[in-house]
């Protein structure tokens, strides 16, 4: 069946289809940061650009290493090279990823640092990550027929968290604290990426992503209260943004570490997929989530380094938790830069034999 109107002859793909509710099986199967520095030819593009901003709005070689992981393994979905912060970047914030320091940026604590924003035009600065985008979808038509293109940005709590704190590191204090202390103040910088990314998710869509996903790596910080304010609101507004202006391209939340909030999360997003961290019980999560509501990971990134029968067990266990529901195979977190490359290969093999 023809999933998307622009390219009515491509047919549907193991991917998208998991992800609107179909229980596909053997499961599709990415993993998240599956470009990156454990893959030797990532680490080659990484030096011939010198700077990761420049890696990411190169369209030549933010496609190549965006194909590198599916050359390689054949994976279901090829997640687009760029980053969350990118959207902030794009939008005029000062951004520099220092090396053994992560990324840095000039922080936005005050109405000054806010007004200085340019959300009008993140769209025009971020054009040559759309063009990635298209060259990506050109790379997977021509190499990769089945394998569908994952566009991506942070959501709006998460994104926040780096434009008010400055820096990453999992604390992001004067982040939680301005939310409590002036909440008119941060709710208009959640106002303003909800808008901006949406904008932003349905400029990839448009630019041939078939897949969306927003990370929220950090909404498991907050309190339940701030957790609906900050994290499923601003995602609802996100998700009827997407659903209105890139129809039939499901969306993936990943509020990482939500725990028991994850029930309330799936039931008033609006989401299709919900992405499952390391911790969540799969088991659980298929009862918190509607049954059409697809589910994605989430195996221990630290398994997969390990390897071997422990590997074996972890992912065996995970897929027979998932069996008989709408479900995408991945991990509970981001892939650590000492996996070694034979494991990814051997999880693959092993997830497609059902
Ligand atoms: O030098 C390098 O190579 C930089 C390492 C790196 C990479 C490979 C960064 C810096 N970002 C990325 C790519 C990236 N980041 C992708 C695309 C590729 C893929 O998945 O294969 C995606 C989807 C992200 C998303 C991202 N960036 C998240 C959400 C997911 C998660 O890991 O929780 C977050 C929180 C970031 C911020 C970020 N960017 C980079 C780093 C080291 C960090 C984390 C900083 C911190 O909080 O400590």
């Amino acid at each position: 069946m023809p999933s998307d109107p622009r390219h009515p002859q491509a047919p549907d793909k193991p991917l998208p289809r998991s992800l609107r509710g179909e229980a596909v099986w053997p499961p599709p199967v990415w993993l998240m940061r599956q470009a990156g520095r454990y893959l030797p030819e990532y680490r080659a593009v990484r030096a011939r650009a010198g700077d990761f901003v420049t890696l990411c709005t190169t369209p030549d070689l933010a496609a190549e290493v965006t194909l590198q992981p599916i050359r390689r393994y054949g994976f279901d979905g090829a997640i687009l090279f760029s980053d969350i912060l990118m959207l902030p970047w794009a939008m005029g914030q000062g951004l520099r990823f220092a090396e053994g320091e992560g990324p840095l940026l000039d922080p936005v604590r005050d109405a000054a640092g806010l007004a200085a924003l340019r959300p009008q035009e993140a769209l025009a600065r971020a054009a040559p990550i759309l063009e990635t985008v298209r060259r990506v979808r050109a790379g997977l038509a021509a190499e990769a027929p089945g394998t569908a293109l994952i566009g991506f940005a942070g959501s709006p709590f998460t994104v926040a968290c780096y434009m008010v704190d400055g820096r990453g590191g999992g604390a992001f204090h004067e982040t939680r604290r301005l939310a409590h202390a002036d909440p008119d103040l941060f709710g208009r910088l959640i106002a303003l990426l909800a808008e901006a990314t949406a904008d932003y998710l349905v400029a990839q869509a448009e630019a041939g992503a078939e897949a969306l996903m927003l990370f929220d790596s950090w909404a498991g910080l907050l309190p339940p209260a701030q957790f609906r304010r900050w994290v499923i609101a601003p995602t609802e507004a996100v998700a009827r943004a997407v659903r209105r202006r890139a129809p039939g391209i499901p969306l993936i939340g990943f509020p990482r570490l939500a725990g028991p909030m994850l029930a309330e999360y799936a039931a008033r997003t609006g989401v299709q997929a919900l992405g499952m961290d390391t911790a969540m019980d799969p088991r659980w999560a298929a009862g918190a989530v509607a049954p059409d509501q697809a589910l994605q990971g989430n195996l221990d990134p630290l398994a997969l380094i390990a390897g071997g029968a422990a590997l074996e067990a972890e992912a065996r266990s995970i897929l027979e938790a998932m069996r008989g529901r709408p479900f995408v195979f991945n991990l509970g977190h981001g892939i650590e830069k000492t996996t070694p490359p034979e494991h990814v290969a051997a999880l693959v093999r092993l997830v497609r034999a059902g």
